[in-house]
């Protein structure tokens, strides 16, 4: 097994305020590196010369790439300029850069939806640019594709160490509980919780609660990602997941069951599906030696306590 250690180096942690880059943060305090961070007014990852400026000043030896423009369903079939040019901007911006100040290992982060719509369940890596798209978030996906073949480029032209995760669908401490532009499991905490404290008999979900998602606690991804960044390096990217997927309306009853919601759902069909079923195919990662630690329940009462302990300090979009 390839072993590439931390003991020492300066670490970038791009993105550090969000849910996966405050992970990774969490997770490198246990290893012996220099972790080191920029905040937004410091640096504004979108402008090349700044990103350039920066990197060239505080000489990371190894990046996490965890800045990027993300969002739920409706954030992303309704904002296609900012999913796409804001990714494509960041992440070109960093890897090209880090190229030039010698970055010695580089792991970009993407997304399950960068398979095709109808991909095969579970979905291998291998399965990446065999079909179409999900066109509610195809946008994004071009932009994680993109990254991806990045990465490989700088492998074959200049023999970089930079690598590419994809991670399932996240949850957990630090994300976005905005009804509007979260993801479905914050959002149902959310929906749960204010319909609890509002005594209503019924609570709504977007589309038919049909489609299948799997889930996967944000400590569990920083740690594949730690991992991945010591033990791995390839060409091809690779899939983090959970290992089981849920339907959307199992996932609602589990967690009205946590928050302690005991009304009914209802169902909005005005609200897109998307992917009808989106479940990795982690097997190459678990041969690798790595599982996920965290239950779906408990990762929801985690996620849930977070929750109510910073409601008022939560995030409220992007
Ligand atoms: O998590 P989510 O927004 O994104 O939605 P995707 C998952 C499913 O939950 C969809 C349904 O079928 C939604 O219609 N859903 C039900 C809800 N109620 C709600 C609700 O109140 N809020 C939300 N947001 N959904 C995103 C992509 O896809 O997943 C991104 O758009 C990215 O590009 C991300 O890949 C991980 O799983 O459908």
């Amino acid at each position: 097994m390839t072993t590439f250690s931390l003991k020492g180096k300066r670490v970038w942690v791009a993105g550090h305020r969000g849910m996966v880059g405050s992970g990774i943060v969490r997770r490198l305090a246990t290893e012996d590196c220099e972790i080191i961070t920029a905040s937004r007014t410091e640096l504004d990852l979108t402008r090349q010369a700044e990103v350039e400026a920066w990197m060239a000043a505080k000489k990371p030896e190894v990046v996490f790439i965890a800045a990027a423009r993300v969002g739920g369903i409706l954030a992303n079939d309704t904002r296609p300029v900012d999913f796409l040019t804001d990714n494509l901007a960041i992440q070109n911006n960093i890897i090209a850069t880090a190229h030039k100040v010698d970055v010695q290992k580089l792991m970009f982060l993407g997304s399950s939806c960068i398979y095709p719509r109808l991909a095969p369940q579970p979905m291998p890596e291998n399965m990446l640019l065999t079909g179409p798209l999900e066109p509610t978030n195809q946008w994004y996906a071009i932009a994680k594709i993109s990254g991806i073949m990045q990465c490989q480029a700088y492998r074959r032209q200049f023999g970089r160490d930079y690598i590419s995760a994809m991670p399932t669908n996240l949850y957990g401490t630090g994300d976005n509980f905005d009804l509007q532009s979260s993801h479905v499991l914050p959002a149902l905490i959310v929906k749960a919780h204010l319909a609890k404290l509002a005594g209503d008999k019924s609570m709504t979900l977007w589309g038919s609660g049909k489609p299948l998602r799997e889930f996967l606690y944000v400590d569990d991804l920083a740690d594949a990602c730690v991992f991945l960044m010591k033990t791995y390096s390839g060409e091809e990217h690779v899939n983090v997941g959970f290992g089981s997927d849920v339907t959307i309306r199992e996932l609602a009853e589990t967690v009205a069951e946590v928050v302690g919601f005991k009304g009914t759902l209802t169902y909005d069909s005005t609200k897109p599906d998307g992917m009808p079923k989106k479940l990795l195919d982690s097997s190459k990662l678990n041969a690798m030696g790595w599982k996920p630690a965290t239950g779906l329940k408990e990762g929801i009462a985690k996620a849930y306590d977070w929750y109510r302990k910073n409601a008022a300090t939560a995030p409220t979009g992007n």
